[in-house]
């Protein structure tokens, strides 16, 4: 019997979405007046104050790094704790390198790569580009550290292509 539900239910949505589509053009007899009366609702009242929440689990945030070679946002702001993932959104891989001299003192470096220095991960970058995040791929770390990290992305550098992490 569910089989036949199945094909019932499919062939609900072919013919729903062509009459949708006809009703578009032709009639606008019993929804035109729906329509107009909806807009009574502010279409701002759907935004949830949920992003704001705290959570007593471990917090997160991430980056996206776009073909624009950017990081986005490019200065994100978190406290202690908080596990920042970078994310790569187009076609082209980029790194995640921090500065060894713009870190607070008393934090660990880290790169993506997994590299303890800046210099080793370039060295890593040009021999086959170790700590290269391509597309759809990640690189996480958690800052416990509070202070301000500058990063940047290796073969985009000179494109201006870096960020700050404050950790407060
Ligand atoms: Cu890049």
């Amino acid at each position: 019997m569910s089989e036949t539900t199945r094909r019932r239910f499919l062939y609900g949505i072919g013919t729903g979405s062509t009459i949708a589509i006809a009703g578009c053009s032709s009639s606008g007899d019993t929804s035109g007046s729906g329509n107009a009366t909806t807009t009574d609702g502010n279409p701002g009242t759907a935004t949830t104050g949920e992003s704001g929440g705290r959570t007593a689990s471990k917090e997160t945030s991430t980056v996206e790094m776009t073909n624009a070679l950017k990081y986005v946002p490019k200065r994100i702001e978190v406290s202690t704790g908080t596990e920042v993932t970078w994310t790569t959104t187009g076609s082209i891989g980029h790194t995640i390198t921090v500065y060894e001299k713009e870190i607070p003192d008393g934090a660990a470096y880290f790169a993506s790569g997994g590299f303890d220095s800046q210099q080793a991960a370039e060295e890593g970058y040009s021999n086959g580009r170790e700590g290269n995040v391509p597309q759809g791929e990640s690189y996480s770390h958690t800052f416990e550290t509070k202070g301000e990290y500058k990063y940047y992305c290796i073969p985009h550098e000179t494109s201006g292509m870096s960020g700050y992490v404050n950790v407060v």
